[in-house]
């Protein structure tokens, strides 16, 4: 079962100006085979499908606060989306707007050159389950083995690769939206590849922290990311549960690769920050009737 909270996990800055083709690159960090759909079910699998509980019970709490927490990047990732999209369009119902007012014969034609037309097309300006290129997410991005070491492997491989993404995604535009969104899911991506490593070093023995960082560049260059780091967030794994998966603190301890600080589990869910309340999205043929349409047809059934 799940508990679900109200709350985005990092607070987002509403944009100066709406910004479409930013939308469409921070979709690949939603919808993409390296993005938080992908980490949310991969270890959402992972854990529904794990066997010998008994023995290696850490393991498990470990995958399951971390498939929790990938839900909530996957709420702040489509809100992040949200913000960059609302205000692309002035698309206002003006059938009955003043004679005076602007009125448009394509009230969508100001989006027509933007990356992902099915942002205006298929939803109303809002986040959806695709990549930067428009590509739906498919369950062949889950990886399910039901051997643990090679899950954690994946999984090291998986924050690794958005990691990587999640960098380019950065590099393609100064929004500070965009960039806040990642700034937050590198430090927490960050966690989770440091928790898989550590994972993978209790089980085997292998030195998987002397990888670090892929790629070589510390989360500490990128401003957004170093003022959650600045406080500590890069060494915190949240027990996403008021009372199960205990003993991930069996698996997340010991010094961060990077700073030597102490990895620790915090025992209880984040704070969390309120939605952006987002203005109404105004559609082409509701609500609202056309008084016109409405005398036309009770002239032909009069
Ligand atoms: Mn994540």
């Amino acid at each position: 079962m799940i508990l679900k909270i109200d709350k985005l996990p990092v607070r987002l800055p509403t944009p100066a100006a709406p910004n479409a083709n930013a939308a469409s690159y921070v979709q690949e960090l939603l919808g993409g085979k390296f993005g938080e759909m992908s980490t949310l079910m991969n270890y959402t699998f992972q854990s529904f499908n794990f066997r010998g509980k008994e023995k290696l019970r850490p393991f498990y709490d470990l995958i399951c606060n971390i498939a929790a927490e990938e839900y909530a990047h996957i709420e702040m990732v489509t809100a992040a989306i949200n913000l960059l999209l609302v205000g692309t369009t002035e698309r206002a119902d003006r059938r009955y707007a003043p004679d005076n007012a602007p009125k448009s014969p394509a009230p969508l034609s100001d989006a027509i050159n933007f990356r992902n037309s099915d942002h205006f097309i298929a939803s109303g300006q809002t986040a959806l389950p695709v990549d930067a290129m428009g590509r739906p997410w498919t369950g062949d991005n889950v990886f399910s083995s039901g051997n643990l070491k090679l899950d954690l492997l994946h999984n090291f491989f998986l924050e690794c690769g958005a990691r990587a993404n999640k960098i380019r995604v950065y590099e393609s535009t100064s929004d500070p939206t965009a960039r806040a969104a990642v700034g937050f899911l590198l430090v927490r991506g960050g966690v989770h590849i440091v928790a898989y490593a550590r994972a993978l070093e209790q089980l085997t023995g292998a030195n998987v922290s002397a990888l670090l960082p892929i790629p070589d560049v510390s989360n500490k260059k990128f401003p957004e990311a170093k003022i959650h780091e600045d406080k500590g967030l890069h060494r915190v794994l949240f027990r996403f549960s008021p009372e199960d998966y205990t003993r991930a603190g069996e698996v997340f301890k010991g010094p961060h690769p990077e700073d030597g600080g102490e990895l620790h589990v915090e025992d209880k869910i984040p704070e969390g920050y309120p939605w952006p309340d987002f203005p109404e999205e105004p559609q082409l043929s509701s609500p609202g009737v056309d008084p016109e349409l409405i005398k036309h047809y009770s002239k032909i059934l009069g």
